[in-house]
C-alpha cells in the first residue's frame, strides 16, 4: 500500500544498473541470482518510484561488444530508460573487472595500460553524456597496491593527475556539460587503494588543472571501512562546494564491504547525514551504491531497493520533526543564546593588529567557562528517542 513513505521521482533516488543487478557472487560464493537484464532493472525501478538509473560502461554494453551490437544496446537502453520515466544522471567506467587492470588502471606501472584506460573511458564518457549524464564518477577500485616494493606512490599520484587533466581537457573540448566525481575508497579490492579518504581526494583535487570541474562521490560505507565518520567527511565536501554526488549504504566498521540497505545498521548516523543533506539543499540524486543480502531472490532485491529509499524517507520526516521538537528546538536555542553571547574580539571579524592587539588584553572568565556543560546526552537521547519513534 502506497503511503506518506513511497517514492515520488522528486525524491530522486538512484540506483546503479551494479546494485539491484548484483548477482550475489562473493569470494567464496557463486552468483545465487541470474544475471539481471539491464532493460528490467530499468522497468522495476520506475514502478518503484525511483528518479534515475546509472550504469559502468560494461554493466550495459559488454566488454567485447561490437560498434553494431553497442549502438543497439544503447538504442534500446535509452528507450527503456525514457518509457520507465527515469533519467540517467551519472555513469562511470568498469577500471577493475579486467584481468588488464591487475595492477591499476590510471596508475598502473605500464604505461600501455594507462592509456588503454584512458581510452576506454574517452568511450564511457561518450556513452554516458549519450544516455544524458551530467556527472562521471571515478572510483578507483584497481589502483592501489598490495605491496610497495616497485611502484612509488609519489609516482602513482603523478600517474592518477596525469589521468584526470587529460580527460577534463577531453570533455572541455568535446563541449560536453559533465563534472566529474572522485569517489575514495580505502582498500578493497585492492590491499590499499590510493586516494583512500574523502579528504585525500580533496587534497589532491586541488592539484588539478580544472579543480572546478572536480569534486566528490563519497559512499558511506568507504568512510566507514576507514573508521572515519561519514557525517563529517560529507559536511567537509559540503563546505568545499565538492559533493557533486553521494553513495547510499551502510556498513559496519571493520568487516568486509558490506554494502548493506541503506540505514540498516547505524540509523542514528544514516540519520544524522540525512539531516546534515536536507538541511544543506542538497539537490542532487540520493544514488544508492548498494546491494541486497546474498540470501535474497529478486523478490529480496525489490524489497532491498524498495527499503532503502523507505529509510532515506522516514529519515527525512525524523529530520522535520527534529527542526519542529519544541523541547529540542528549545535545548539548541539555549545553547545557541548562550555561544554567541561572546562580544569581543575574534577571528571571526578577520585580522587586523588592532583585532590582535585587542585580542591579546581581552580578559576571560575561564573558571565560568571551563564549567559550563553542554547538555549533548540530553540533546542525543531526545535524537535517540525520536528515532525509536517515541516522541
Ligand atoms: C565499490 C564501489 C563501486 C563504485 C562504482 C561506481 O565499493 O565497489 O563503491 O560500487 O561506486 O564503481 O563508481
Ligand atoms: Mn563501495
Ligand atoms: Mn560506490
Amino acid at each position: 500500500m502506497p503511503d506518506q513513505y513511497t517514492p515520488q521521482k522528486s525524491d530522486k533516488f538512484t540506483f546503479g544498473l551494479w546494485t539491484v543487478g548484483n548477482a550475489g557472487r562473493d569470494p567464496f560464493g557463486d552468483p545465487v541470482r541470474p544475471v539481471m537484464d539491464p532493460l528490467h532493472a530499468v522497468r522495476k525501478l520506475g514502478e518503484l518510484g525511483a528518479y534515475g538509473v546509472n550504469f559502468h560502461d560494461n554493466d550495459l554494453v559488454p566488454f567485447d561488444a561490437t560498434p553494431q551490437e553497442r549502438d543497439r544496446i544503447v538504442r534500446e537502453f535509452k528507450q527503456a530508460v525514457a518509457d520507465a520515466g527515469l533519467v540517467v544522471p551519472m555513469a562511470t567506467t568498469n577500471l577493475f573487472t579486467h584481468p588488464i587492470f591487475r595492477d591499476g588502471a590510471f596508475t598502473a606501472s605500464d604505461a600501455s595500460v594507462r592509456a588503454f584506460a584512458l581510452q576506454k573511458t574517452m568511450r564511457a564518457i561518450d556513452l554516458g553524456v549519450e544516455c544524458g549524464a551530467t556527472t562521471y564518477v571515478f572510483w578507483g577500485g584497481r589502483e592501489g597496491t598490495e605491496t610497495d616494493a616497485y611502484r612509488s606512490p609519489v609516482d602513482a599520484v603523478k600517474y592518477f593527475r596525469e589521468a584526470m587533466n587529460f580527460l577534463c581537457e577531453y570533455v572541455r573540448n568535446q563541449g560536453y556539460d559533465l563534472r566529474f566525481a572522485i569517489e575514495p575508497k580505502p582498500n578493497e579490492p585492492r590491499g590499499d587503494i590510493y586516494l583512500p579518504t574523502v579528504g585525500h581526494a580533496l587534497a589532491f583535487i586541488a592539484t588539478l588543472d580544472h579543480p572546478e570541474m572536480v569534486g566528490l562521490n563519497p559512499e558511506f560505507a568507504h568512510e566507514t571501512m576507514a573508521g572515519l565518520n561519514f557525517v563529517h567527511a560529507v559536511g567537509q565536501a559540503i563546505e568545499a562546494g565538492k559533493l557533486f554526488h553521494i553513495d547510499l549504504n551502510d556498513q559496519v566498521p571493520g568487516r568486509y564491504d558490506q554494502d548493506f540497505r541503506f540505514g540498516s545498521e547505524n540509523p542514528k548516523r544514516a540519520f544524522l547525514l540525512v539531516k546534515l543533506l536536507e538541511d544543506s539543499g542538497f539537490d542532487g540524486p540520493r544514488h544508492y551504491d548498494a546491494k541486497a543480502y546474498r540470501t535474497e531472490d529478486e523478490e529480496g532485491v525489490w524489497a532491498f531497493a524498495r527499503g532503502c529509499m523507505r529509510s532515506y524517507l522516514i529519515f527525512r520526516e525524523k529530520a522535520q520533526q527534529f527542526n519542529q521538537d519544541p523541547e529540542i528546538q528549545g535545548i539548541i536555542s539555549e545553547l545557541r543564546a548562550q555561544d554567541t553571547s561572546y562580544e569581543g574580539p575574534s577571528a571571526s571579524e578577520g585580522y587586523s593588529s588592532e583585532s590582535a592587539q585587542a585580542l591579546r588584553d581581552q580578559q576571560f572568565d575561564i573558571g565560568a567557562l571551563s564549567a559550563r556543560g553542554r547538555r549533548y546526552e540530553e540533546l542525543d537521547q531526545l535524537v535517540m528517542e525520536l528515532l525509536l519513534g517515541v516522541r
